[in-house]
């Protein structure tokens, strides 16, 4: 049975219903791949981080985190797919390619050791339960990096992500649990770390990757981007940027959004060294001490040694050498500007302040509101997709057609419930926010105000308003879409208007439905 409770909404539950009803009538391998199908549904959404090879994925992934625990920079692990969820105890297990799991020590520094003294060609990937209660709400999924000239970390990656295209036309019965797992492996949602310069490789990438993630058409629904080390952008090379690194990134970041644009909802300036170390308690009491003997030194020395890394551990300084250095892989020459400015602000700054300082400095907030907004959301609608891929594959790879029917015809059926309109809302929305279909600006407002919230007075843009009210809007708004469908739209905006219309029709059917 599962813990409904524990589901994203009405979707995901009646998905879950309907693997439960077809398990007694399918293969015993099938039902243990739509066994495995509920289990996943009543999880945390399993968001991937994906990106280049050293574009500060792990970085990334222990800011969201709070905890200093996936390897970055050097290590085996870095080439490995690491699954960070929720659990009571902390623990990590390798799990091998034939299904084996070994349970593994933490290293002396409380993360995933960097070698695991085990052969890595036979391992599929880790899995890292901890107690951190970031991961209550989402399951963070670090990646070997692409363009890799490692193409077995790269094939890993894939995997992953692209487990349920992998299972499709798959006649060969195979391994049992393999299948079972493999198609149901894949990320649901992809947070795309890149780095200045968007390449047109790395947009072929995500296309890959965002394909990968669910059946339906992924896009700006399931995959947000982050611009990352935006502390290293010269802000003398953006236009308009002035001398302010933070707005060169934010121009930056929105050049690069329009060339993403198919592809993610977003992209978001972010340091997320700066946001590791605050975050994780890398940044301490010390660091602070440092950076306040740091901002005693006059103007002109220290504009001097914030020019370069090699200066400012260089320079004649009684700050020793080791310390400059520990502070730069914690901060950077940006961070450790904008904490001496924020001392010399207020010297009375406390370290506890200062952090948050940083961690202000770092973006990680906006990161975080966007995947609460963008993937939580939506998380019934995202994980329900991503089921019901699942659920297509396991029957595909069957080989046993009468089943196929049998699954085929119940999604149907399923498809046809007013839940289910989610996933249509869904589609309109990644037409319009990638500009597949050209929508007047209030009303592509509107349709992503429909579509993206989860509470019914939040979709109509009346937070707290009363019932007759929220009813009475719902229905003014499905008549005008209803019109908006029939006169003076193209027929690609009718499409989205007959899926915006019947959504605000069942919004007020429901609010009919609760009048007490
Ligand atoms: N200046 C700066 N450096 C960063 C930032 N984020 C990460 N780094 C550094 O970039 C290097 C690579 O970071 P990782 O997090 O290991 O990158 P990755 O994408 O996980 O790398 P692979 O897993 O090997 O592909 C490390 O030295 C990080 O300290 C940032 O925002 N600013
Ligand atoms: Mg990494």
């Amino acid at each position: 049975m599962t813990d409904q409770g524990r589901l994203a909404g009405p979707l995901s539950r009646s998905v879950a219903n309907l693997c439960q009803r077809l398990q007694p009538q399918v293969s015993a391998r099938t039902a243990a791949g739509f066994a495995e199908v509920v289990r996943r549904l009543g999880a945390p959404l399993q968001v991937a981080v994906a990106g280049r090879i050293k574009s500060g994925k792990s970085t990334l992934v222990n800011a969201l985190i709070g905890r200093r625990v996936a390897p970055t920079d050097v290590g085996e692990c870095t080439r490995l797919v690491t699954r960070f969820q929720y659990g009571t105890v902390d623990r990590i297990e390798v799990v091998f390619k034939t299904g084996r799991k070994q349970v593994l020590p933490f290293g002396p520094d409380g993360g995933i050791p960097a070698e695991l003294g085990v052969d890595i060609a036979e391992v599929s990937h880790i899995e890292a339960y901890l107690t951190n209660a970031a991961l209550q709400g989402m399951t963070v999924i670090d990646t070997p990096g692409l363009g890799s000239l490692d193409a077995a970390s790269v094939s890993r990656t894939e995997e992953l992500l692209g487990a349920a295209k992998q299972v499709e036309g798959t006649e060969d019965p195979g391994d049992l649990d393999d299948t079972s797992r493999n198609a149901v492996a894949g990320a649901e949602a992809v947070l795309y770390v890149v780095t200045q310069g968007v390449r047109a490789d790395d947009q072929q990438a995500l296309a890959a990757f965002t394909a990968a993630t669910a059946s339906r058409e992924a896009g700006p629904v399931n995959a947000i981007a982050v611009l990352n080390k935006a502390d290293t952008i010269a802000p003398e090379s953006v236009q308009g940027a002035g001398n302010d690194i933070w707005k060169a990134a934010t121009i930056l970041a929105e050049k690069q959004a329009a060339l993403l644009k198919p592809r993610v909802a977003d992209v978001l300036p972010v340091i997320g060294l700066i946001a590791e170390s605050a975050e994780s308690g890398q940044f301490t009491s010390a660091d602070a001490e440092t950076l306040r003997q740091l901002s005693t030194l006059d103007e002109a020395t220290l504009d001097t040694m914030l020019i370069a890394t090699d200066i400012f551990t260089s320079w004649e300084c009684d700050v020793p050498t080791g310390t400059r250095l520990r502070l730069l892989e914690k901060l950077d020459l940006y961070g450790v500007r904008r904490a001496i400015e924020a001392i010399r602000a207020d010297p009375r700054i406390t370290a506890g302040a200062l952090r948050r300082v940083l961690l202000d400095a770092s973006g990680l907030a906006g990161v975080r509101s966007r995947l609460t907004v963008v993937f939580a959301a939506r998380a019934d609608g995202i994980k329900a997709a991503a089921a019901l891929a699942s659920v297509t594959a396991l029957a595909h790879a069957s080989g046993d057609p009468a089943e196929r029917q049998r699954v085929h015809d119940a999604i149907e059926v399923l498809l046809a419930r007013p839940e289910a309109h989610q996933l249509r809302l869904l589609e309109a929305l990644t037409l319009v926010v990638a500009g597949a279909v050209d929508m007047p600006e209030d009303l592509a407002e509107e349709v992503l105000r429909v579509g993206s919230n989860a509470e019914i007075d939040a979709q109509l843009g009346m937070a707290g308003g009363a019932r007759a009210e929220l009813a009475a809007h719902a229905l003014e708004r499905a008549g005008w879409w209803r019109s908006f469908a029939s006169f003076g739209a193209t027929p690609a905006q009718s499409r989205v208007a007959h899926v915006v219309h019947r959504a605000y029709f069942l919004i007020w059917q429901q609010l009919r439905e609760n009048r007490g």
